[in-house]
């Protein structure tokens, strides 16, 4: 057994741009589509938006301290698009690349290694106008947007991470209409998981182009594995039809050299696949140095009809599956239910699925529960310390593992459920901008000290 990590094992947290930045409509900043959508009243918990956030825009040289003093050598954060190009397409916004600039400097000043991703979900709003990512056209305007960043950066940053889990951003945002841009579509859906796969290999085919040795080019995936709720042939159809649009649908073009086999069944007549060109496997499979997994929970899957009965009006999320039947285990503040040996498994089926798997970092895995006054946050910190024992149970079942990031270092705008929910290991005052860390950034400092 195995109970310290390999040397050079990183140690980091992570953020994104829209869930900390704030000021959306300074320095040139355009509209993304998370701004369009929260506008939109019921779309968001609490009608919350963009705004304010961590103010992390202005206040970032304070979030430095705080990761300089938590002791992590690596910090994942992304980009903004519409911050660098307001369009999603021609002009540059200076200052937005200059805050960026500011930002990885500072980390390498204090030796915290940046791992940038390039799109965490913030799509600018004129690009959605032309069809967002159901166009072809977004993944060239993504590999245009990467080649620019890539340019402006790559003296300061090594590890360029294209996507962060293209499957909300089809399913959740053109399938569920639960995300931004907010559409119910069935073929829409599948077409944007297409193309957003197509724009990561585009996108790391015009970095590597232009990059120095030391570049590492990866893509993040969410990995939530299905179990079947009973052992009987419906559910377990049911769990593949899940693993198939959460997983496979991803991780079979990007690491398998195919589409995932089951995909095209269960959409039949009513998606015609013709968005997939001849060539788009290669690009799509373009080599990785790396592979970013994000976990949080399992999914408990029973067979159900669709919603839908009409094939052709169906969304991309309506794949006849129930996945609200929880097993007796506890529950997170988001009602997700704690299994830290469902990331153990998503890896090692990664590892073993896959025999060309790049080496595999989590870049993300945290829990929200409510505060107490004093922000004495046990759950957290045992939900931490029991996924951290599951990392160690992937590496000694073999898996190629060199790095953990918890998520997230400051508490931030989750998504549609706004402020409520705070994933953060520092408690975010949104009225004072107070940060307060909580126990379990006292906690993860010191488990990261002792692994040295
Ligand atoms: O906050 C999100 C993050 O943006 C993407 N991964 C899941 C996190 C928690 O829901």
């Amino acid at each position: 057994m195995t109970t310290s990590f390999p040397p050079g094992f990183r140690w980091g947290v992570a953020t994104s741009a829209f869930q900390i930045e704030g000021a959306t409509t300074e320095d040139g900043r355009g509209p993304s589509i998370w701004d369009t959508f929260a506008a939109v009243p019921g779309t968001v918990a609490g009608g919350d938006t963009g705004e304010p956030a961590a103010e992390h825009y202005h206040r970032w040289p304070q979030d430095l301290a705080l990761l300089t003093g938590l002791g992590v050598d690596a910090y994942r954060f992304s980009v903004s698009w519409p911050r660098v190009q307001p369009a999603g397409r021609g002009r540059v916004e200076r200052r937005g690349l200059d805050f960026y600039r500011r930002l990885v400097e500072g980390l390498r000043e204090k030796g915290i290694e940046p791992f940038l991703t390039l799109y965490h979900w913030d799509l600018p709003q004129a690009l959605e106008d032309e069809g967002g990512w159901r166009s072809r056209d977004t993944a060239h305007r993504f590999a245009d947007y990467a080649a620019l960043v890539h340019a402006e950066l790559g003296d300061l940053v090594d590890h360029w991470t294209t996507l962060n889990e293209p499957y909300p951003c089809a399913v959740a945002g053109y399938g569920e209409g639960r995300h931004a841009p907010g559409a119910k579509e069935g073929h829409g859906a599948l077409a944007a998981a297409h193309h957003l796969l197509l724009g990561h290999g585009l996108a790391v085919q015009a970095m590597r182009g232009q990059a120095a040795p030391g570049h590492r080019f990866g893509v993040v995936l969410n990995q939530s594995p299905a179990v079947p709720v009973t052992e009987s042939a419906a559910d377990k159809a049911a769990a593949a039809r899940q693993d198939t649009l959460l997983r496979r649908q991803f991780t079979d073009p990007l690491f398998g050299g195919r589409y995932a086999p089951g995909l095209t069944a269960m959409f039949g007549a009513a998606s015609d696949f013709s968005f997939r060109h001849d060539g788009d496997l290669a690009t799509i499979g373009v080599p990785l140095d790396y592979l970013g997994v994000n976990y949080y929970y399992r999914l408990h899957v029973a067979d159900a009809p669709p919603r839908e009965p009409d094939p052709a009006r169906r969304t991309a999320a309506d794949i006849g599956v129930d996945t609200t039947r929880l097993p007796d285990v506890p529950r997170t503040g988001m009602g997700w239910p704690v299994e830290p040996e469902g990331l153990t498994e998503a890896l090692v089926a990664l590892h073993n699925g896959y025999p060309d798997l790049p080496p595999v970092y989590v870049t993300e895995n945290g829990c929200v529960y409510p505060d107490r006054s004093d922000f004495a946050d046990y759950e957290r910190i045992s939900f931490l310390s029991d996924h951290l024992a599951a990392v160690r149970d992937a590496l000694n079942a073999g898996v190629d593992l060199r790095g953990y990031f918890a998520w997230s270092l400051l508490d931030n705008f989750e998504w549609a459920h706004g402020y409520k929910h705070r994933f953060g290991l520092v408690h975010v005052d949104y009225t004072t901008q107070r940060r307060t860390p909580r126990a379990s950034y006292r906690w993860y400092r010191d488990f990261v000290a002792a692994q040295r």
